[in-house]
């Protein structure tokens, strides 16, 4: 393999720290699973325009390829070779009033975990007997699960256009056919091994071999964050009781995606701030402050509608859940006295 062509004004990380020097020494190396360094820059090679552009195969990826992932990580995170990571699941440790009681700015809140099954490969390494085994123990564990947390499993395969359609619409479903993800060969044998758990209200969502093995959603209208929170914990432990995850001392819980190592959690409020988006300097100047991401409203690459933004903390990774979900909720604070203001 040579050095792959990455134009001069690429901003990825990847495009960032691939110098020549990390290229050679890493583009020999195969993990255990036979994950080679070309298969993990290969989605950041094919998208220019990826903002990380790199996917661990499995678990081993992280060391094997650790010059090019530990710079990344570094550089997403603010998290060195050295550090270690703490997780911290306790909602009574969070200070996190309802932001917006009379439902003026706050759509919903959702919070959402990562999780990939203990000693096998990661979704980008995976054999398709290896992920249907994952969805078969999966399912048969969330089939236990009791009281608000009980539903019902969904595959993709045999699922109607119009109900998979209306699922993706309603936030509560995985698009199909993402670029990024299909570049690292996350979505090979698609639709089989995929679906969807959730109970009842759709409060309680599990995706099951997305980019990650489980996405474990807690999810409700307007912005009552700790309920979220309590619930997605809830959850959280229960499905651990049944499933072994894939956890590390150093960087916490194992993600295909860098971005997501550590709590592997996004927390994040729909909420409306048409007048602060005008003035998208004081917007980001406020997000930045809390670590925080601004996303569109279908999710991850997508745009606003009418002055509604996708608001979630951006550093998952040597911070515990409860700042997480801290930096979210003060930073949202903020940006709701901002909007306020600028009404007035
Ligand atoms: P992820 O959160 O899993 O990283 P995405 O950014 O692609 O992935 O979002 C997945 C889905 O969740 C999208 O449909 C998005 O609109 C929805 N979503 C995210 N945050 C919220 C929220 N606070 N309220 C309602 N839906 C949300
Ligand atoms: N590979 C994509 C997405 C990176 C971060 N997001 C997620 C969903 N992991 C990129 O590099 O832009």
């Amino acid at each position: 393999m040579n050095y792959p062509n990455l134009p001069e004004d690429c901003t990825s990380m990847l495009c960032k720290h691939l110098t020549p020097e990390v290229f050679e020494a890493l583009k020999d190396k195969t993990t255990a699973n036979g994950f080679t360094l070309e298969q993990a820059i290969n989605s950041g090679v094919m998208n220019i325009d990826s903002g990380i552009g790199v996917y661990a195969g499995d678990e081993e990826s992280y060391s094997t390829f650790a010059p090019l992932f530990d710079k990344i990580i570094e550089d997403y995170h603010g998290f060195g070779k050295e550090d270690k990571h703490q997780s911290n699941l306790n909602p009574d440790d969070l200070n996190a009033p309802n932001p917006d009681p009379d439902g003026e700015f706050i759509i919903s809140t959702r919070i959402r975990v990562g999780r990939n099954v203990a000693n096998l490969p990661l979704g980008p390494a995976i054999s398709k007997e290896q992920r249907d085994l994952v969805e078969s123990s999966v399912v048969e564990g969330l089939n236990t699960l009791e009281g608000e947390l009980e539903g019902s499993y969904h595959p993709l395969l045999g699922m109607s256009k119009e109900v998979q359609d209306e699922l993706i619409k309603d936030h509560f479903l995985f698009k199909e056919g993402d670029r990024f993800l299909d570049a690292v060969g996350l979505n090979r044998n698609w639709p089989e091994g995929r679906g969807i758990y959730h109970n009842k209200e759709k409060t309680f969502l599990v995706w099951v071999n997305e980019e990650d093995q489980l996405r474990i959603i807690s999810m409700q209208m307007g912005g009552d964050i700790k309920e979220v929170f309590t619930r997605l914990v809830n959850a959280i432990k229960s499905i651990e009781s049944k499933v072994q995850f894939s956890y590390n001392d150093h960087i916490g819980y194992i993600t295909s995606c860098p971005t997501n190592l550590g709590t592997a959690m996004r927390a994040s409020v729909h909420i409306a701030v048409p007048n602060l988006a005008k003035d998208m300097e004081a917007f980001k100047a406020i997000t930045d402050k809390f670590y925080l991401q601004i996303r569109g409203i279908h999710g991850e690459h997508s745009e606003s509608e009418g002055g509604v933004y996708d608001i979630s903390n951006r550093r998952r990774l040597g911070i515990t859940e409860v700042q997480a979900v801290q930096d979210m909720h003060d930073g949202v604070v903020a940006l709701i006295e901002a909007e306020k203001a600028l009404k007035a």
